[in-house]
């Protein structure tokens, strides 16, 4: 199905935003003006964002989820060391007194400003020649006050699954008395994963928590992250009492929340879960290998694409000219061009990018 390209989207080859579903759009107009913060007041998006839940749920193996529509993948990973810290201090047989948390270097940085409001050491250990979570790097990083284990499934930069099983594994071996909890950061790559044969979900290994953003490849409006947990005890040690509202407590981060982004999440996974997003993930991903193949038989040097991301090492000045024709393109840390097969991203609109690529590179 060939889409016009709307004009906001025209050349973005690098963002992980894309063209909202219609019904994602109507929703989240109709819904603006509504906060699901004070679910007692506003009882019609508080009752939309359970269906969004329970759909998320569903998508990643754990149809029993607790958990919220965030404001996006920062506040969802924010929460999961908040609780995870929490439940450490709490639960622990000696609470831990400088929690740590073990992740690869291909975390998206939220990690960062997570461990910096929280007070918590983040441990990033390197990645294998595959872009993935090295299981011995990780096993090294592991000790007695290791609180939590990320994988990431569907990394910034190249699109990579990180092994969950295996790293669950090392998280229950941890060293010490306390329980080390596994976080799962698909935030881009949860809409993509369930048509690919990666053990990235609760089905498949003994996750805690996940972060699967609606915003992203859900193609629901923004702002729409999605926080996941296996155990109301999680979300119950994210809760703070809210004295004078009718609701007696909240869970979330923010306070007053967008209602047009959960109503707006509801009704693209309503829609479009499973047949909408399996067509679309089947058209973005042979868009990412025919882009992938193009320009590896330019001879650059290409990372292959394991989900509809594309990353290729290609000239500086190539680069700057393209940006210049007007592609928004952008880099890996280590200069690889980065291109990412959102929906917004048509067959045709590649097929003009490799045509700049050839006339800038004669
Ligand atoms: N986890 C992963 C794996 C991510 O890729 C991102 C965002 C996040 C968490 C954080 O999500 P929020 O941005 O929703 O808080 N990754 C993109 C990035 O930082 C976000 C992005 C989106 C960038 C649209 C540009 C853009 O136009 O590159």
């Amino acid at each position: 199905m060939q889409r016009a390209v709307p004009q906001e989207f025209d050349r973005v080859l690098s963002s992980m935003c894309t063209e909202p579903h219609p019904a994602a759009r109507e929703a989240a107009v109709r819904f603006l003006a509504t906060n699901p913060g004070d679910p007692a007041t506003y009882q019609s998006v508080a009752e939309l964002e359970n269906r969004a839940v329970d759909a998320l749920g569903e998508l990643t193996g754990l149809p029993e989820a607790h958990g919220y529509v965030a404001s996006g993948g920062t506040e969802a990973n924010i929460q999961a060391v908040r609780a995870t810290r929490n439940r450490a201090r709490d639960e622990w047989p000696d609470a831990p007194e400088t929690p740590n948390v073990v992740a690869p270097e291909s975390v998206h940085f939220s990690f960062q400003k997570a461990a910096d409001v929280l007070g918590v050491e983040l441990r990033t250990v390197p990645v294998d020649e595959e872009y993935r979570a090295d299981l011995d790097a990780v096993r090294a990083s592991l000790d007695a006050e290791t609180i939590l284990v990320v994988g990431v499934a569907g990394s910034t930069e190249y699109g990579r699954v990180d092994p969950i099983p295996e790293l669950a594994a090392l998280a229950d071996d941890t060293p010490g008395d306390g329980r080390t909890f596994v976080h799962v950061d698909a935030a881009w790559g949860g809409f993509a994963l369930p048509f690919t044969d990666h053990a990235w979900n609760f089905a498949h290994a003994d996750v805690d928590t996940m972060t699967i953003d609606p915003h992203k490849m859900g193609q629901a409006v923004v702002p729409a992250g999605g926080f996941l947990a296996r155990e109301r005890a999680t979300l119950d040690a994210l809760a703070v009492d809210t004295p004078y509202l009718e609701s007696t407590s909240q869970a979330t981060l923010t306070g007053t929340r967008s209602g047009a982004g959960v109503a707006g999440a509801a009704a693209a996974l309503e829609t479009l879960w499973p047949d909408g997003y399996r067509e679309q993930f089947e058209e973005s991903m042979a868009d990412a290998e025919w882009l992938a193949d193009e320009l590896r038989a330019r001879e650059f040097d290409v990372v292959d694409p394991e989900l509809p991301l594309v990353a290729a090492s290609i000239p500086d000045s190539l680069f700057d000219a393209l940006r210049d024709a007007g592609w928004r393109i952008s880099r890996t840390a280590t200069g690889e061009l980065r291109v990412v097969c959102m929906p917004h991203v048509t067959r045709e609109m590649l097929r003009q990018f490799v045509a700049d690529v050839d006339s800038f590179s004669n």
